[in-house]
């Protein structure tokens, strides 16, 4: 009898024990079971043995067993309460809800366009370079053949950096013409996109910050024909068939001839004497060109005798304002989802 008592005692430790490690329903019945199952549980086993003593002992173990399994059912109807108020706090996945939409990243419309650029280019033979964003006095102008005290130079209203009179923000992607011509002699065939920086009043054609591409041609017996026909066919390809294109004579201290060009106006067509956009005239200015001056080549000991170039720099969001119709450049820069959503699908 004392024996059977201890297994009573040791089956309640058992539990206690066990109990404590019920973390889900399922463990709870696993539990259920192993104490009171029907045909291997314990406290059934514990009432199969009462047969075993004497019928003075049997009502005592009996009563002893029946409040053991008193304590296990309601400890485990506890335990079953526990767990269902843990679920309710847990909320529920609720498979009818319409899914979650991740936003992604999107290029800006500016990045989209120069890669477009870029393209054209690649397939026409070029390749890309770049260069510092921060530059010295002699890339960005002395070397481009602006001596110092040059009135030209007011043409580029120059960012310097504060306590540094020898270093500035690059006006123009220019300064990385000389740079690769340092690297490498001709044949040279390249273009380099860039940001370019200039002390300006921010309205709806200028920029302080902007972007342009700079082109680079230098080899044997390049003349101002290959610029033509290099630019026209580019320029055909990113706006339309159709465009007009007009060179216009123009000054460059690093080119010689130096021209601008021209596109006849993507709004109007050169139709609307009110044009918001050309103004009435017809034609929009995109880039400046020309043929590198000798004195360039020279600069970075290319011999101007035996080789020729071409260059030219355009200003990429400029000419994405005309290709996509925005009368005000700064609208890039604002950084409204509503206005660069539009380029999404473009
Ligand atoms: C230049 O910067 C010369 N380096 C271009 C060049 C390169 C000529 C090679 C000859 C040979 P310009 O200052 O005109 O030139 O600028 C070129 C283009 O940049 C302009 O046609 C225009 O499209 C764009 N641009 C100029 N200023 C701004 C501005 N403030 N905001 C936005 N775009 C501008």
């Amino acid at each position: 009898m004392e024996e059977l008592q201890e297994k009573i005692k040791q089956y309640q430790l058992k539990f206690d024990e066990a109990a404590k490690n019920v973390k889900s329903p399922n463990e709870l019945q696993e539990l259920r079971v192993q104490f009171l199952g029907r045909k291997r549980g314990y406290l059934t086993k514990l009432i199969d043995s009462l047969r075993d003593l004497s019928p003075e002992e049997r009502p005592l173990i009996g009563k002893e067993i029946n409040e053991l399994k008193k304590y296990i059912t309601s400890r485990l109807e506890e335990i079953n309460q526990n767990l269902a108020a843990e679920t309710r706090k847990t909320p529920r996945i609720d498979i009818t809800l319409p899914g979650k939409t991740i936003p992604l990243g999107a290029p800006h419309p500016i990045v989209k366009f120069q890669e477009e650029i870029e393209n054209i280019f690649y397939q026409m033979g070029f390749s890309v370079e770049d260069g510092p964003e921060i530059e010295t006095d002699y890339y960005n102008f002395e070397a481009l053949n602006f001596p110092p005290h040059h009135p030209a130079r007011d043409d580029w209203d120059t960012i310097y950096i504060e306590g540094r009179d020898d270093l500035l923000l690059r006006t123009h992607t220019s300064p990385v013409q000389i740079r690769a011509m340092e690297k490498r002699k001709p044949p040279i065939r390249i273009i380099i996109p860039g940001r370019v920086f200039r002390k300006e009043t921010p309205d709806p054609t200028h920029l302080p910050m902007f972007f342009q591409v700079e082109g680079l041609v230098v080899d044997v017996g390049i003349t101002f024909a290959h610029l033509k026909g290099t630019l026209e066919s580019f320029l055909r390809r990113l706006f339309s068939e159709r465009i007009k294109i007009r060179f216009r004579p123009s000054f460059f201290p690093f080119t010689e001839p130096s021209a601008e060009v021209d596109i006849s106006c993507t709004v109007c067509l050169g139709e609307d004497k009110e044009c918001r956009v050309c103004r009435g005239s017809g034609w929009i200015e995109i880039l400046g060109a020309g043929m590198v001056d000798p004195q360039v080549l020279k600069n970075v000991n290319i011999d101007p005798e035996k080789y020729s170039g071409f260059a030219f720099g355009m200003g990429i969001d400029r000419t994405a304002m005309f290709v996509y119709q925005i009368s005000d450049m700064r609208s890039f820069y604002e950084n409204d989802l509503r206005f660069l959503r539009q380029f999404l699908k473009q």
